[in-house]
């Protein structure tokens, strides 16, 4: 195509230009064969969903160019490499954020522009990967993206589940699931590999033998294989040339094995084992924190596990030799239990596969993992029943036994006669039925531990892993979660990372978050309080857009406070509480409707696990409430409620600019870290919360004073618990707070029907497991007080320009950063653009 373009463009393009140039005139004419060559299609003819494959390949070709490059000096430089073992990958879509990190957004939309292309309507189109839950797969995702960023060479292990999370409906203000389909048109980002493919074995027997030197040697035999098949997607850094790899494998059924089949004539067997094979990696488990036990689910965990295990040896025999040195090229960090079998697995195929004694085997597996905890709920403790294992990986059991006898010997010589120690610390759990504790496992095979939060990782050591701390405490660390400004300030926030570049002088702070102190001096500047609250304004009326035309509540952007509470559903996270607070202000409207108060807009979002009742009767609450009160004229100029049906991250990045006040109120001790709490905090929102998780560090970072503290502290809670908590003295002895349960299941938010929302009501006179009852009045007090703050502008804006000023330290930046030099001991391999 001929340059019309200013002379500054690249001149005459030629093909490898035009591939991979990143000038408006290249862009435009690489988008326009894209659509040509890979879609089939011409401008004219073209379906939206054609327009945005187009848009994703032209951007896909630029990461290439670049990921190339990176392979390359990763594979000569023989370079320590970080592998992240996750069964979760909440990504997001991608599109948007690949044209930051490429630097590119502005230059495509004016190439779009000139297209006439919708640009909007194009990043719209993008079906977001829903490889997770919540925010462990969310975590994941933050830390793939600044392991690029930081420069770490880095692998990204996990599985491409054909179904995600499901998507969410409210349906009679209840949560309906509906099958999440995002690979029915295509995947622009990923590039299949099928022949990095390996098999994975499950059930049969071992047999034990010793070989012509005398060494015991174990066969496994087995009487079911998969094939693990390999799906790249390359994950570039911001502003850098780094780009590392995502590799996700999908269950297939082996090709042998089909035709061993066909050999005795049995076609539907055929057909059947490769059903059987596929459903591995079918579908995503909906469960936020509680255990699921399933045994397709350890199916999964196995699966993904051996391909990635398989995979780093083939590269390190590949690139560097001999497996002696294999935790010196890997270190692989497993994000939470459900890759602990890992440790067995690295032991089989040291032993079974590459003839390795024990000790050589046991000490490069030591060496090589490191393990992340992100609960403490004791529900969600993962455990397998040994009956299990035996049956679906009963040479993992062995290998698992000769672990945990050798390492109670070492907890009996240390601790003489302790046998009760010795019962607590074993990997298998005898009380009951026989179960397999993962934690311990991953606990013992590996070099490091680590909590997400400052509290979180302290409370680790006194409860769950106590005995574990005393035995070792140096290999216990904290590493504080964090999230990528990218995503959630640049992408998700364009006018206020635009605002922050004008008032900082610069843009350095997307790449060193801290550089935000910049804007401290200018927080009581009014120029800057002016221009924050339009931008704010400018965000919630994006929100109240959406809302309106998704699902119909009408919110008004100007006057009201938009309340925000945006995470799974869970009693621990305490929706209710927020219920019981929006319930109380509606009383208080209805017994004086003159009350001057700062109107409020309630918002919620949030998918509950399908099989756990109290969260979805939660919704159900939150929707009831929500149409008695938006349709009651009496109220609703003050207050209105809306549930964002559908949580996710697209949907998230509509929520965070938007929010004025972030809701934070798990009880304490119960949310490790919460990683919603940084992404609202570092938009402008300021947090009413509890001291737990993360939310401890963030009012440490932004001060005591732009923090809406309430409630029980960790160690309280503890005591209280102990004493015996008693919810009732607290239902009888609070006049108002009896009146907002009983108004809960009087009927007026259900039609008349008195029993709908007993069981929730019950629940809480009665147990209250997350004593809502008790921090009740606690956060109604604070609440009051955030309103009052809110009516003086000037103040709400200085605190709200603080709190973004002093969120550097909830960068995942800093995070991985931490890891690489703490724990993983690994240095920055940077590569040029
Ligand atoms: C979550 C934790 O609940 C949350 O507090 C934390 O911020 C997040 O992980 C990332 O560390 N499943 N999800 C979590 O833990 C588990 C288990």
């Amino acid at each position: 195509a001929p340059e019309t373009e200013a002379p500054t463009e690249v001149p005459a393009a030629t093909p490898e230009h035009t591939r991979t140039g990143m000038s408006k005139a290249s862009l435009k004419q690489a988008y326009i064969d894209n659509l040509f060559y890979i879609q089939g299609r011409f401008r004219e003819v073209a379906t939206p969903h054609d327009l945005y494959m187009a848009a994703a390949f032209t951007v896909r070709d630029r990461m290439l160019d670049r990921w190339v490059k990176s392979a390359q000096v990763y594979k000569t430089s023989h370079a320590r490499t970080v592998c992240y073992l996750s069964a979760e990958y909440l990504l997001g879509p991608h599109l948007a954020n690949n044209l930051v990190n490429l630097g590119i957004s502005e230059v495509a939309r004016r190439a779009g522009e000139e297209l006439d292309l919708d640009f909007e309507a194009i990043l719209e189109e993008e079906e977001e990967p829903g490889l997770g839950n919540g925010g462990l797969g969310r975590l994941a995702a933050c830390y793939m993206d600044s392991l690029a960023t930081v420069q770490i060479p880095a692998i990204g292990y996990g599985i491409r589940y054909e179904f995600g999370i499901f998507d969410q409906d409210i349906q009679n203000g209840w949560q309906v699931e509906r099958s999440d389909t995002w690979l029915r048109n295509g995947n622009p980002w990923e590039i299949p590999r099928p022949k990095i493919s390996f098999p994975v074995r499950y059930g049969g027997h071992t047999e034990h033998s010793r070989d012509q030197a005398g060494r015991s040697r174990v066969r496994w035999v087995a009487d079911m294989v998969v094939s693990g098949v390999a799906f790249d997607t390359p994950v570039l850094g911001y502003g850098v040339g780094n780009v590392n790899l995502l590799r996700l494998w999908k269950a297939e059924a082996p090709e042998s094995f089909d035709f061993q089949v066909f050999n005795v004539g049995d076609y539907y067997g055929a057909v059947h084992a490769k059903i059987e094979a596929e459903t591995i990696s079918k579908v995503l488990y909906p469960n936020d924190e509680p255990e699921a036990g399933k045994e397709l689910r350890l199916k999964q965990q196995y699966f993904f596990v051996s391909c990635s295990i398989q995979d780093m040896i083939r590269l390190h025999l590949n690139t560097v030799g001999p497996l002696e040195t294999f935790h010196e090229k890997f270190v692989a960090q497993l994000n939470d239990t459900h890759p602990a079998i890992a440790v067995a697995e690295l032991m089989r195929l040291l032993m079974d596969d590459h003839a390795m004694p024990w000790d050589a085997a046991w000490d490069i597996t030591r060496n090589t993992f490191c393990y992340t905890n992100h609960t403490l709920l004791p529900e969600a403790l993962e455990t397998w029943s040994v009956a299990l294992f035996e049956r679906l990986l009963p040479r993992h059991l062995e290998i698992i036994y000769e672990i945990n006898r050798r390492f109670l010997d070492t907890v009996r010589v240390r601790y003489l006669g302790d046998e009760a120690r010795v019962a607590r610390m074993s990997l298998i759990d005898e009380t009951g039925g026989r179960r397999i504790r993962m934690a311990h496992l991953a606990v013992v095979g590996s070099r490091a531990v680590n909590g997400v939060a400052a509290l979180h990782s302290e409370l680790i050591k006194t409860t769950i892993l106590k005995d574990f701390y005393e035995m070792s405490p140096e290999r216990f660390h904290n590493v504080t979660n964090g999230v990528t400004p990218r995503r959630f300030i640049v992408v998700s926030n364009p006018r206020l990372a635009e605002l922050i570049t004008e008032f900082c002088g610069h843009d350095r702070w997307i790449r060193d978050l801290d550089c935000l102190r910049d804007l401290e001096e200018h927080a009581e500047d009014p120029a800057l309080q002016a221009r924050w609250r339009e931008v704010k304004t400018a965000a919630k009326q994006d929100l109240a857009l959406w809302l309106s035309q998704h699902g119909g509540v009408v919110l008004d952007p100007q006057t009201m406070m938009f309340d925000i509470q945006a995470k799974r559903m869970h009693e621990y996270k305490r929706q209710h509480l927020n219920v019981l607070h929006i319930i109380r202000v509606y009383q208080r409207l209805k017994q004086n409707p003159n009350l001057g108060m700062v109107p409020r807009a309630f918002i919620f979002g949030g998918k509950a696990a399908p099989g756990y009742y109290m969260a979805k009767l939660m919704i159900k609450l939150i929707n009831s409430v929500a149409e008695v009160i938006n349709n009651d004229p009496q109220v609703n100029g003050f207050i209105r409620v809306a549930f964002m049906a559908d949580f996710n991250v697209k949907n998230g990045q509509r929520l965070y600019p938007a929010a004025d006040l972030s809701e934070q109120i798990s009880l304490a001790g119960k949310e490790a870290s919460g990683t919603g709490n940084m992404k609202f905090s570092m938009n402008g929102a300021l947090t009413v919360g509890t001291l737990d998780g993360a939310n401890i560090e963030i009012r440490d970072e932004v001060g005591a004073e732009n923090f809406f503290l309430f409630g029980m502290t960790a160690e309280e809670v503890r005591r209280k618990q102990a004493e015996g908590y008693r919810p009732w003295d607290y239902y009888h002895g609070d006049d108002e707070l009896r009146s907002d349960i009983d108004l809960v299941t009087s009927g007026l938010f259900s039609h008349g029907d008195t029993n709908l929302f007993r069981p929730l009501a019950d629940h809480l006179i009665n147990q209250d497991p997350f004593m809502v009852l008790a921090d009740y009045r606690a956060y109604l007090n604070c609440q009051d007080r955030i309103s009052e703050v809110y009516d003086r502008p000037a103040e709400w804006d200085r605190m709200s320009i603080l709190n973004v000023a002093r969120m550097g330290k909830f960068s995942s930046d800093r995070s991985i950063r931490d890891y690489a030099e703490r724990i993983w001991g690994i240095e920055p391999k940077p590569i040029g653009i």
